[in-house]
């Protein structure tokens, strides 16, 4: 093996680092439309003897939601579980519930106001999803070891990509 040739072999390798990294860029800075910034969701929430409509409510964490809270037949309530936001709501009447989705999960909100027999089963649920920078950081990760497994499987057995500290291999 001349010298070019071991120079070829010795840089091959450290090109998936270099494929790696500028993967790794690209995550990072690839736009992702919609979900980019928090949005301003607002949400028509109706109560009813005994379901929310709709039942369950999809947003992103970081969101600001404002639900327009209504009772299509009697009082009704909204308690959000985990949020502690707590509302009340006559027929007829339009109510605003604003809050910061700042906590991912799935939270539940019932009806905070005794409004029948089956009152204890007016139950909702919020699913407050991570948003992006969570999904960057899980690409980044599995091209972190993607990168980081073809790099050791390039340079398996080639004694000089391991110098031994002190000793040398003579
Ligand atoms: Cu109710």
């Amino acid at each position: 093996m001349n010298r070019f040739q071991q120079l070829v072999r010795w840089t091959y390798p450290r090109w998936v680092i270099l494929m790696g990294i500028i993967l790794a860029i690209g995550v990072m800075t690839f736009p992702i439309p919609q979900i980019t910034d928090p949005q301003t969701r607002y949400i028509t929430l109706d109560a009813r003897q005994f379901e929310f409509a709709p039942h369950r409510i999809h947003i992103n964490k970081g969101d600001r939601v404002i639900i327009n809270f209504t009772a299509s037949d009697v009082v009704h309530g909204f308690y959000l579980d985990g949020y502690g936001i707590q509302a009340r709501v006559e027929p007829g009447v339009t109510k605003q519930i604003e809050f910061s989705a700042e906590r991912t999960g799935k939270f539940r909100y019932r009806c905070s106001v005794s409004c029948g027999s089956l009152h204890p089963f007016m139950i909702g649920e919020l699913v407050v999803g991570p948003n992006e920078p969570f999904w960057r950081a899980i690409a980044l990760v599995i091209i972190g070891l993607f990168t980081l497994l073809t790099y050791r499987f390039l340079t398996k057995g080639t004694s000089y990509e391991y110098p031994t500290l002190g000793a040398s291999p003579a």
